[in-house]
């Protein structure tokens, strides 16, 4: 189970986290800009599609992104917080910046997604005073630069150590370990064989079995194995959402909720065939 603020959510099969983006200048197209009546529509109908949760994120972390001014990050998002307060699903808000961990917290939001693992000064303390969940996601550089020259020498057990530092930080600070989700961070400071590696060896990107969150959607990754645009990665990702639930991914971060249920549907209803049959 993962302790989500009021809600409680099972990790038996895995869960959708349906994006939901107020920057302008989103790379995959699908940007809300300040227009938050649309951001809460745009909520309602993942929640419609089946998403189990909802990512708010109001600040581009795309790489070579500008960073937001405080100000800026909370008037797009603490609006879209407040019209979802009655959501059935809980609410994760993307930030990296303390003041506004604590203001989504206060305006209802359950989960905090932080690219930087909690590693801006003031950030664990944001976390460790709610009983929110958080996620913990591995990020080599910064989102300026972090695509210039990615370098490992052993990626998987590099990503493993800093979730499991950043896990351990967390815990020191007084976060349960049932609040935490670790994430390699697919895309960040990484390049598309890098990224190729950690998906398929996923399961070993976090060691202490803790649950693990994947986002690879409309990503550049993709778009460097099919040779499409970011438009046209619908197949793609729904192909890598399901080979990271195969590969033992319990929330997957998508833009594409209905279509992504829908594959997971499929790939759960064979599993209970062969674990019926395999009783007969
Ligand atoms: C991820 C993320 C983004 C991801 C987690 C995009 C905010 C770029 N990617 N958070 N955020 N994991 N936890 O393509 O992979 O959506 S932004």
């Amino acid at each position: 189970m993962l302790r989500c603020g009021k809600f409680l959510l099972p990790l038996e099969r895995p869960l959708i986290m349906g994006i939901v983006n107020l920057t302008p200048d989103s790379f995959s197209g699908d940007g809300l800009g300040a227009d938050s009546e649309r951001a809460v529509e745009h909520a309602r109908r993942q929640i419609a599609a089946g998403a189990d949760l909802i990512d708010l994120g109001a600040e581009s972390s795309r790489p070579g992104a500008i960073p937001t001014s405080l100000d800026e990050e909370m008037e797009r998002l603490l609006p879209v917080l407040e019209a979802l307060a009655d959501c059935p699903v809980p609410i994760s808000v993307d930030t990296y910046k303390p003041e506004v961990m604590r203001a989504a917290l206060a305006h209802g939001a359950s989960m905090i997604n932080d690219i930087f693992a909690l590693r801006r000064p003031g950030a664990l303390d944001a976390v460790a005073a709610s009983d929110c969940a958080v996620c913990l996601m591995h990020m080599q550089g910064e989102p300026l630069t972090m695509q210039g020259h990615p370098g490992y020498g052993n990626i998987i057990q590099e990503v493993r150590a800093f979730l499991s530092e950043r896990a351990a930080a967390a815990m020191a600070a007084g976060i349960g370990r049932d609040r935490l989700a670790l994430d390699p961070g697919f895309g960040f400071g990484k390049t598309p064989e890098h990224n190729l590696a950690l998906l398929s060896r996923l399961g070993e990107t976090a060691s202490e079995g803790l649950p693990i969150l994947a986002g690879m959607s409309r990503k550049s990754m993709l778009g460097a194995v099919t040779g499409r645009p970011v438009g046209e990665r619908l197949g793609a990702s729904v192909a890598v959402a399901l080979i990271a639930a195969e590969r033992g991914a319990r929330i997957l971060r998508v833009h594409d909720v209905a279509e992504t249920r829908d594959a997971l549907s499929v790939w759960q209803a064979v599993g209970q065939k062969t674990e019926d049959s395999s009783r007969r």
